[in-house]
């Protein structure tokens, strides 16, 4: 007989490996106990799997550790920023590159010198650092994005996009002259990796250009979602990936990037702008907080391996296993019926807390509480990305509120193997059993500053 379907695989073989530990139950509780039940409090030498997040745990390839032998560590003018100054005009385009140790500090930049005291500043769901150095520098963040991003079960294709009437209402509202640009992210990270798609983009180009407002892309996660246009948008699927990127960043004027994603390294990042003013300033801002306007934070070798790894991440194959690695994880667990976000997204898969704790209330956190049963359970470790996570009105000093409340199993790129899959799969299941026995949670410890990373709890007496 004669099978309809093929399988695919990674497009590389494995040539170095780390070992991994395997803790008791018993060592796992006592670990997630003192870690104040926060998975960003564990120690990496107590963790399994860990799926805490797909930001500088990728694996290099051998090309990419080559680079780094051969890193140029002059203090000024390195030949590894002008690889890297080219790998980001020919996959991006844009003209100027403003290296920095990692994403924030682009944002840091970018805010600091575009955002004054009572601007407001539309985008597609907040980011946590993002909307932080937006507020540091006097703005407001005002959520523009479609109602399905809120809504873990539409099943909605591009629920990254911006809600038009919302774009339209805001600027009418506060008028163009309070908005210094759109933050519009590509592949949405806190509502499950969920891509905005061209036309959407296009609109929103169009709509900002009548006003003449700046586009900001935080293109931290853009191969991943060009990959899900080219699959999932009618007319898209003849382009190449690059192609898809470069019609997308030709929509906007400047764009942050933490490269520890799409990139393929470890640390690293950059703000690239193509106006030469703007540029000019970011490069005068750079020296101050990171380094000179050729190395801002990374070593020579680093932008070597940087530079190949934007050429790498943008090959069709890589991206295809890479989200279809993640598509596999979701379908398993989908087979065992556990609520996950839908449809599936680029990066990781999204656990609805609120479904699959639904007796514990949001007050007591039932995603935090989610996070650290898993990790007792098999020594996987996620992340929260719920009420904790969108942490308080600085204004009010209320909890943001958060409609979704979900734990990410964000997959790195190139590290762990199908094998791995169906072992975190299987052990969410063991937890979905017995989820009536997980207990909410109750703050010990809160932080002013993102508070996610280093808040504590321990379990409620109820
Ligand atoms: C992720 C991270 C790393 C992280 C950051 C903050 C809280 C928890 C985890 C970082 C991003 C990102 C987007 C869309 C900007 C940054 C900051 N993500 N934009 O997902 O996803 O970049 O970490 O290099 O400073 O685990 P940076």
């Amino acid at each position: 007989m004669k099978r309809e379907r093929r399988s695919w695989a990674e497009p590389w073989k494995i040539k170095m490996v780390e070992p991994l530990q395997v803790t008791t139950r018993e060592e796992r509780t006592k670990a997630i106990e003192e870690a104040g039940y926060n998975t960003f409090l564990l120690r990496s030498d107590d963790v399994y799997i860990d799926l805490l997040t797909d930001s500088g745990t990728s694996a290099m390839s051998d090309r990419q550790w080559s680079g780094l032998m051969m890193g140029d560590e002059s203090y000024a003018g390195s030949r590894n920023f002008f690889h890297l100054q080219d790998a980001v005009r020919d996959v991006y385009g844009y003209g100027h590159t403003i290296p920095t140790h990692q994403g924030r500090a682009a944002e840091h930049i970018i805010s600091q010198l575009l955002i004054k005291e009572g601007d407001v500043v539309p985008g597609n769901m907040y980011f946590t650092t993002t909307r932080l150095h937006q507020e540091m520098a006097g703005g407001k963040f005002i959520d523009i994005i479609v109602d399905e991003a809120n809504d873990p079960e539409s099943e909605f294709p591009f629920k990254g996009n911006i809600c038009l009437e919302k774009l339209n209402r805001v600027i009418n509202e506060y008028g163009a002259d309070r908005i210094p640009y759109l933050s519009i992210a590509t592949s949405v990270n806190m509502c499950g990796g969920q891509p905005i798609s061209l036309e959407n983009f296009q609109q929103v180009a169009a709509i900002a250009k009548q006003h003449g407002i700046k586009i900001v892309h935080d293109m931290t996660r853009c191969v991943e979602n060009a990959y899900m246009i080219k699959m999932r948008e009618p007319g898209q699927q003849d382009k190449s990936i690059v192609e898809i990127i470069r019609e997308i960043c030709d929509l906007t004027d400047a764009a942050t990037m933490s490269s520890k994603k799409d990139h393929l390294v470890n640390i690293g990042g950059f703000l690239a702008v193509n106006d030469d003013e703007l540029a000019e300033l970011a490069r005068n801002m750079v020296v101050v907080f990171e380094g000179l306007h050729t190395y801002g934070g990374m070593a020579g070798r680093d932008m070597e391996a940087l530079a190949i790894g934007i050429h790498e991440c943008s090959h069709f194959d890589h991206i295809a296993a890479r989200v279809g690695q993640v598509l596999y994880l979701g379908e398993r667990l989908q087979e065992f019926g556990v609520p996950v976000v839908r449809p599936i997204g680029t990066h990781g898969v999204f656990l609805d807390a609120r479904r699959f704790l639904a007796h514990i209330p949001q007050d007591q956190f039932p995603a935090q509480a989610l996070a650290a049963e898993l990790y007792v359970d098999s020594g996987v470790r996620a992340m929260e990305r719920g009420i904790v996570s969108a942490g308080r009105n600085h204004e009010t000093g209320e909890h943001h509120g958060s409609k979704l409340e979900l734990v990410r199993l964000t997959i790195p790129r190139r590290v762990y193997t199908q094998a791995h899959m169906d072992v975190v799969a299987e052990s969410i299941e063991e937890v979905w059993e017995m989820r009536d026995q997980v207990k909410g949670l109750e703050m010990i410890h809160e932080p002013k500053h993102l508070r996610f990373f280093q808040a504590r709890f321990r379990p409620v007496n109820k």
